[in-house]
């Protein structure tokens, strides 16, 4: 139903999102009065609702950003949806997808390879957005619209090749928007980005967002331990003796130091 909005719902800041349940008015022509409290909202991008985040990566072209992908896990997490990493385009660069993979997976996230040239991946991610309400994110190019129409087998949305000349996606969708699935359950396309503020988080949040910390945490001596520059800290064995990812423990620090 093609709707106007009442008043300040008009407005950017407090305005609607997709995935918004809202109440219309149809006396006369119809009219968005107001919106229902939200479960959940994202900022970038930005969806109302959603339950599950699904983070596509791509294996190559554009090279996989991990930074990118941190961010947006402690953002997704924050907000409170689960998260599903893909790492897409498996068929050009399978060894480095596959150890991506299996080190996001070691850090306790779910994830699977993807590609929509061979079909690996797709029934798995078909049954993941079954009936309930989800978003795709990640980088321009890492093949968000191209999965979706995988998944729907309609070539419905709009997708376009990486520039050869910067090795970058050209921002191909240009808003977010719900699609309706046939097995129930609606999912939302969105445009890429590349950066991403971390969330309004205090320093000793910050950890709750690594998985693979929680194991070592309770040995370490200070019980609010940031596992920076604290004495005897556990997480900080457990990565010496090689038993967590240096790339994850560099960028928390990294997190923890822009959160000051
Ligand atoms: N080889 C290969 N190419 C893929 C795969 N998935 C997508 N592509 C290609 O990558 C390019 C970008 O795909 P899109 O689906 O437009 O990427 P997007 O993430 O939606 O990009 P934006 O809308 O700009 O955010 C297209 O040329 C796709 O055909 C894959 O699994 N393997
Ligand atoms: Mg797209
Ligand atoms: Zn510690």
């Amino acid at each position: 139903m093609r709707c106007t909005a009442r008043g300040r719902l008009r407005h950017r800041r407090e305005g609607l999102l997709a995935g918004d349940r809202v109440v219309v008015g149809v006396s006369g022509s119809a009219v968005v009065e107001s919106v229902l409290p939200r479960k959940t909202e994202l900022t970038r991008p930005p969806v109302a609702n959603a339950e599950l985040a699904v983070l596509v990566q791509a294996a190559a072209e554009p090279p996989p950003s991990p930074a990118l992908l941190d961010r947006m896990l402690i953002q997704a997490r924050a907000a409170g949806l689960a998260v599903l990493i893909l790492w897409n385009k498996a068929d050009l660069a399978r060894e480095a997808a596959l150890e991506l993979c299996h080190s996001y997976r070691s850090a306790g996230f779910t994830g699977w390879l993807t590609s929509t040239v061979t079909g690996e991946g797709v029934p798995e991610l078909k049954e993941a957005l079954s009936g309930r309400i989800s978003v795709l994110a990640g980088p321009s190019g890492a093949g968000k619209s191209s999965l979706l129409n995988a998944v729907t087998g309609a070539p419905a949305l709009k997708t376009q090749p990486v520039s050869a000349h910067s090795g970058r996606g050209r921002h191909t969708t240009r808003l977010t928007e719900l699609l309706p699935l046939a097995g129930g359950g609606l999912v939302a396309d969105t445009p890429g980005f590349t950066s991403l503020q971390l969330p309004a988080l205090k320093k000793a949040e910050l950890r709750r967002f690594y998985p693979e910390f929680q194991p070592w945490q309770p040995e370490c001596f200070f019980r609010g331990c940031l596992h920076d520059q604290e004495p005897v800290c556990a997480v900080k064995a457990a990565l010496n003796a090689g038993k967590l990812d240096p790339g994850r423990y560099d960028r928390y620090r990294m997190f923890l130091a822009e959160l000051e």
